[in-house]
């Protein structure tokens, strides 16, 4: 009996010290508030190339837009059609949506710039980060 506890103690151990590695936080799904004029909360972690399902859920009284950019690429304010070709992934939601949507996380790790794209909402603080990691 003492035998077969110290078993389960050891495969805990080992699977407490595989959750223990760099990804630990990276999650496939999330979930994000967005309102005049901020994400909440900001950053997300994410397992490259997984699929991530992402909740968005607009609190606010106007339409806002997750955007993700491209990996190295940062608006140049203001947000403008210079930008779009710089886009990762970007979904929109009306006020008081709330929508369910899934995405496939860039392949390459990294510290991606999350923004709103309507016009002025960057500027007034709607600003996040999509950190991808290694699965
Ligand atoms: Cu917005």
């Amino acid at each position: 009996m003492k035998k077969l506890l110290f078993v389960v103690f050891v495969v805990l151990m080992l699977s407490l010290s595989a959750c223990g590695g760099g990804a630990a936080s990276a999650s496939t799904s999330f979930e994000v508030d967005m309102k005049e004029f901020m994400f909440e909360p900001t950053d997300f972690t994410v397992p490259a190339g997984k699929e991530i399902s992402i909740q968005l859920v607009n609190d606010g009284a106007i339409v806002h837009e997750y955007v993700i950019m491209k990996l190295g690429k940062e608006v140049s304010l203001p947000f403008d059609e210079n930008d779009q070709e710089n886009i990762y992934w970007e979904y929109e939601a009306d006020p008081g949506q709330t929508i369910n949507v899934t995405f496939t996380a860039p392949s390459e790790p990294g510290e991606y710039q999350v923004v709103c794209g309507i016009p002025g909402h960057l500027e007034a603080g709607m600003i996040g980060k999509l950190i991808v990691v290694k699965p």
